[in-house]
């Protein structure tokens, strides 16, 4: 779809006009989705990676699914949780790591918005990082509200071996006194991530939204670009005539809008972007 004032050509491939933009760039905000982080080996939500046991991760990740069934939503995060014991940043989430440091040595200014819960930019070394979804390490308490990190693995003994994928694999129906509590009041703990139908913290929308107005360069990676609101951003950028660069593996719902799309691995293209 073409917005109005927008290029109606094709997006740009063009990496060496890219790399240009890239060098004059003061204030670059860097929008990442699930496929910066494919190369690492966690599963994306399309495609085959989608699904755990029987269902998409859009079923699960939802208040009417803990209420209904906190044994099972809880399975699914630990599960994603052990994952990450084995999984680390791939040469995407380093360029932008290392890009940021470089920047930063120059009084520039970086800023990573991403949608993952997975914390692979942090691993990475990215210091200035907006998680519009939450993360994975952290809880919160669904009575007194506590949020704490919690790196525990597992995060619980009666979760301990639990949460295989596989859909031959029984429910653990795990009763919720032997599920996460708080630490404080030993209320119901939860994954402290932004499930469907709930709204974003708003101090996360404030300062994505001081970026989007701010930025003069904007780089959009590993996003199927139909989760709102994130995916609304970097339209948002586009609109104000600030240069967009695609990075994905196809063409998106939002492609259009920006002048730079570059299809293939974002292991690939980041790095040779960013250098
Ligand atoms: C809200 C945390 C209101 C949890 C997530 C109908 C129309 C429009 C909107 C809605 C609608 N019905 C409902 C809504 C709203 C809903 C929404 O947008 N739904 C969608 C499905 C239509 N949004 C919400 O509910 C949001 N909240 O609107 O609240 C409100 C407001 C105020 C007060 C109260 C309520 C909350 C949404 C957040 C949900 N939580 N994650 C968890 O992770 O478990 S969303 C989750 O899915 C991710 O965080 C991410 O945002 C999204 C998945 O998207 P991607 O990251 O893009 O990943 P995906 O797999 O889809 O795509 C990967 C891409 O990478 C692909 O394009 C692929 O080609 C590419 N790729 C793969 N490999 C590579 C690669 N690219 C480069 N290199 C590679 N190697
Ligand atoms: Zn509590």
């Amino acid at each position: 779809k073409i917005l109005p004032g927008m290029a109606a050509e094709r997006p740009s491939s063009d990496m060496a006009a890219f790399r240009q933009e890239v060098k004059d760039a003061k204030h670059v905000l860097i929008l990442s989705g699930a496929g910066v982080s494919a190369e690492s080996g966690v599963p994306t939500f399309r495609g085959a990676g989608g699904y755990w046991r029987k269902w998409q991760a859009q079923q699960l990740a939802t208040p009417e699914a803990f209420s209904e069934n906190p044994s099972l939503v809880w399975e699914f995060y630990h599960h994603r949780r052990e994952v990450m014991n084995s999984k680390h940043p791939n040469a995407a989430h380093k360029a932008i790591a290392d890009y940021e440091e470089r920047m930063t040595k120059e009084g520039k200014n970086v800023v990573v918005v991403t949608q993952n819960i997975d914390e692979l930019h942090k691993k990475a070394g990215s210091k200035n990082i907006i998680e519009l979804h939450g993360t994975l390490f952290k809880i919160r308490c669904t009575v007194c509200g506590e949020v704490c990190e919690n790196r525990d693995s597992p995060i619980c003994e009666a979760l301990h071996g639990k949460g295989e994928p596989d859909p031959s694999n029984p429910d653990a129906a795990i009763p919720a006194a032997e599920l996460p509590r708080c630490g404080k009041c030993n209320g119901l703990a939860r994954p402290h991530v932004v499930w469907f139908g709930e709204g974003l913290d708003k101090d996360v929308t404030q300062s994505a939204a001081g970026h989007i107005d701010l930025c003069d360069l904007c780089l959009m990676v590993g996003t199927s670009s139909v989760v709102y609101p994130a995916a609304m951003y970097a339209p948002q950028v586009a609109l104000r005539g600030v240069t967009v660069a695609e990075f994905n593996l196809e063409s998106t719902p939002a492609t259009d809008c920006f002048k730079y799309h570059f299809e293939g691995p974002a292991g690939t293209f980041l790095p040779q972007a960013l250098a």
